[in-house]
């Protein structure tokens, strides 16, 4: 007997500056509610889906963004949320901006299961952009100003039959990323983006943000014989694009269904998850290809050191 789970994809069209987190809930209560006349058990939200993508913004004092943050979870304005999955038996990824109580903030997502509880917590790892004003930059990536590296690693988590990691944004460009989770045995790794159509960190072409927005996750897929769900904020966001692109791609890396705007947009797939016994047991059999004593510069180096001598 197969494994199915009916994945969702929960693409969110952007959030105004002004926007409030009640107007953000109410629009993840519909797409709740879409997701359960589909019969869908899971749905992925974007990164920092309560707000709009505030790292744009320079504030001197960061204790002036606070507001940006979430101090407990759930809380008044997300109780909502919370109930309608859980009456629906949906469970979810949401990605939110974390306040603790000692001061610190980090860029988190938590997994929640068919009965509302929040049974994992990811801290986003591989933090993009900068942490001082960039006056070069048309807007700002101030991820590295108002957020510390994760603290918790790549976890997984049992969750309706199956085995599931999670992951933010920047991090599904690292191969670190999946492998550690699915050396944890990860079936389905989730995760939410907010990608500007423009890199402001170099000369790019726009249309590789999308081109590399798919390639990582389906490469990944593929590598690791697993689900991937990557769900966008898309669309003109306080005059900044972001991309769309929405997906959820199968373990042979194929993209199995796709956003096909920049709103609000439910996307669904009845996924086997069996289908990842077969490259898990074959080509990608870990246990028995990886070859591990080939690679420890991986996590005993972090940046590149050159052969020495001259060519
Ligand atoms: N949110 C996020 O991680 N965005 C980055 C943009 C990188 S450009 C500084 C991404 O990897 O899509």
């Amino acid at each position: 007997m197969s494994r199915i789970i009916i994945l969702g994809a929960a693409q969110m069209g952007p959030i105004a500056p002004d926007e409030s987190r009640e107007s953000c809930v109410s629009r993840m209560v519909d797409l709740i509610k879409q997701a359960s006349s589909r019969g869908c058990s899971f749905i992925v939200f974007p990164e920092l889906a309560l707000t709009t993508f505030f790292p744009r913004y320079y504030e001197e004092d960061i204790t002036k963004m606070d507001d940006w943050y979430e101090k407990e979870m759930p809380n008044k304005a997300t109780r909502p949320l919370f109930e309608a999955a859980a009456d629906a038996k949906i469970g979810f990824y949401l990605g939110y901006a974390e306040l603790t109580p000692e001061g610190r903030r980090f860029n988190t997502a938590i997994l929640v299961d068919q009965n509302g509880k929040i049974v994992g917590k990811y801290r986003k790892v591989h933090l993009p952009g900068h942490s001082e004003y960039d006056p070069k930059r048309p807007f700002q990536h101030l991820e590295k100003r108002y957020f510390e590296p994760g603290d918790l690693g790549f976890g997984v988590w049992r969750q309706q039959g199956s085995i599931m990691g999670m992951a933010i944004c920047n991090d599904r460009r690292w191969p670190e990323t999946y492998r550690v989770m699915s050396l944890k045995g990860a079936e389905i790794i989730v995760l939410g983006y907010n990608t500007p159509d423009l890199n402001t960190s170099g000369k790019e072409q726009n249309h590789l943000r999308m081109f590399h927005n798919h390639l990582t996750m389906q490469s990944n897929a593929y590598m690791n014989g697993c689900w991937v769900i990557g769900t966008a904020k898309a669309g003109i966001e306080d005059g900044c694009m972001l991309i769309g692109g929405s997906c959820i791609i199968q373990p042979s890396g194929e993209i199995a269904t796709q956003a096909a705007t920049l709103d609000d947009e439910l996307i669904t797939f009845a996924a086997d998850i069996d289908i990842c016994n077969m490259p898990k047991d074959t080509i990608f059999n870990f246990a028995k290809h990886r070859r591990i004593e080939h690679y420890s510069v991986i996590t005993e180096q972090t940046g590149v050191e050159l052969p020495k001598g001259l060519n």
